[in-house]
């Protein structure tokens, strides 16, 4: 039995997986870079290491460093939690080598969906839907011409490597097939050492619908429903839901089997999530496998009703599921807003800082996943993910309205955020309404950047605080300080118009 986990991780995920350690009584060991000295999950964790300078390369992806802390601590496990290390088949096999729990799923498992021409052929023979176009790696420019005159274009070229949007090109006439070739091979080549591409026919508008599953080391492989993700922008994914508003009952279940068969094919163990894209009349297609636990697996919690942490260190521990397929069903709804520290002013530029000021949505329904503090230094070296709303209600109505209420009460300053954006898309007809595709952001971009505040949306506190660190700087400003604050005259004087200065 597992009895001290590592947590190779930073940030909201790393708190979350101690939160659940805790619970189970397990203790659980921290590490941290020089920018997280001061981390949220250094303090709640039991014990914390130190692991090497702050960029990513040198601390949480450093194998030996990560494994010397989880010999010098005596965990017997480690959670990869997700990013960094979560999918790397070198680390989960060197854990293996180790004789350390790795929380996730054997290093084959991990290395058949890594490579997507592997992961394709693999859904293929176990009868799971992929897109229509050709499996193999293409090896010259006359064999991708005459894939692209079968199956016609649009096309979408592929890096075998890739996934989560890298390496991909998309084909829309004859002439641009030999640099779009050209050019996703090299990509390919230049990021991940390997320029394998293949081609699929191009889905025009696509929902992006992934279903969570579980599998035991007894061969039961269950699924707990769907997620919609199409709320993402360069596949950054910033609104997730579930149930999916475009599923019926009987698509629900068809993909929820593809799901479970598409696990089975690679011998799945732990907790892992099936990506499809679905087309508007709702043909679906596997598009590739993420064997980690995800940012948004609250939600399918929060509806499904289980702890997924849980479920994972339950199976790690070699034990079988305690429940089958036919007792989980949908709950009422939940929905995901992610809070980044990005400025959606200025494209969306990730915005460190020091936060000065937090205020927290409470209440019927709302749980926050995040890892800020008033006074804690949001580093520029990692995802500027910081918080995580996650709210339910018993249908999709009471989970938007409650969603809002919750959004209009959370307030940060001191970084630049993304609170009032996501205030906006879930006042914007086309996230109401359901039906929305990956295009979504892409399209209502005027609605979603427009100046004005949602509906009666007053931000006076934001303002008084923000008012309040101005006059604060302002009084022991030099000159040269001076000229930079002056540079943000445009909030000096929205404060003074809401203080009717
Ligand atoms: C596609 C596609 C349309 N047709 N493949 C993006 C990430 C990577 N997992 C694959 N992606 C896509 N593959 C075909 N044949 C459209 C996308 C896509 C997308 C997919 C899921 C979520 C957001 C997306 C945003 C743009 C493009």
């Amino acid at each position: 039995m597992i009895k001290k986990i590592l947590v190779a991780n930073r940030g909201e995920i790393a708190v979350r997986i101690i939160r659940s350690c805790r619970e189970m009584d397990i203790l659980t060991v921290a590490v941290y870079s020089d920018a997280d000295r001061k981390a949220l999950h250094v303090l709640y964790a039991d014990e914390a290491m130190h692991i090497g300078p702050s960029p990513s390369v040198e601390s949480y992806l450093n194998i030996e460093n990560i494994i010397r802390a989880a010999r010098l601590s005596g965990a017997d496990a480690i959670h990869p939690g997700y990013g960094f290390l979560s999918e790397n088949p070198d680390f989960s096999a060197r854990c293996q080598e180790e004789g350390i729990v790795f929380i996730g799923p054997p290093p084959r498992a991990i290395s058949m969906m890594g490579d997507k021409i592997t992961a394709r052929k693999t859904m293929m023979d176990a009868g799971v839907p992929v897109v229509p176009g050709a499996g193999g790696k293409i090896t010259s420019e006359d064999e991708a011409i005459s894939i692209i005159g079968e199956i016609g274009l649009p096309v979408m070229i592929k890096a075998s490597a890739g996934g989560g949007g890298k390496g991909m090109r998309l084909v829309t006439r004859n002439k641009e097939i030999t640099a779009a070739l050209r050019a996703a091979r090299s990509e390919a080549k230049s990021a991940f050492g390997d320029d394998a591409v293949f081609i699929e026919k191009y889905i025009e508008s696509p929902h992006h619908i992934e279903y969570q599953i579980l599998a035991d080391n007894h061969g039961q492989v269950i699924h707990l429903f769907e997620r919609e993700c199409s709320v993402q922008r360069r596949h950054q994914k910033i609104i997730e839901e579930t149930p999916s508003p475009i599923l019926t009952p009987q698509r629900r279940r068809q993909m929820g089997e593809a799901a479970v068969a598409a696990a089975r094919a690679v011998d799945y163990r732990g907790a892992g999530t099936i990506e499809f894209i679905v087309d508007k009349d709702l043909n679906y297609y596997f598009l590739e496998m993420n064997t980690r636990l995800q940012v948004e697996h609250p939600i399918t919690e929060r509806v499904v009703g289980v702890d997924l942490v849980k479920e994972q260190i339950h199976i790690a521990n070699g034990k079988p599921l305690n429940f089958a397929q036919e007792d989980l069903k949908q709950q009422g709804h939940a929905i995901e807003c992610r809070v980044y520290a990005e400025d959606p002013d200025n494209n969306f530029m990730p915005a460190p800082g020091t936060v000065t000021h937090i205020d927290i949505p409470y209440g019927v329904g709302v749980r926050v996943d995040g890892s800020i503090y008033e006074g804690f230094d949001v580093p520029l070296f990692y995802d500027p993910l910081i918080a995580k709303l996650i709210v339910w209600g018993k249908d999709r109505n009471e989970a938007l309205e409650r969603s809002r209420r919750a959004l209009k009460e959370f307030k940060i300053t001191g970084v630049k955020n993304n609170l009032r954006f996501l205030e906006r898309i879930l006042h914007a007809k086309g996230f109401i309404g359901g039906d929305y595709t990956t295009h979504f952001i892409e399209e209502h971009k005027d609605f979603l950047m427009r100046e004005e505040p949602c509906e009666d949306h007053c931000e006076d506190i934001v303002m008084i605080t923000a008012f309040m660190e101005y006059l604060r700087k302002i009084r022991k400003a030099s000159p040269r300080e001076m000229s930079t604050l002056k540079n943000n005259w445009k909030d000096y004087n929205r404060v003074r118009n809401v203080l009717k200065l």
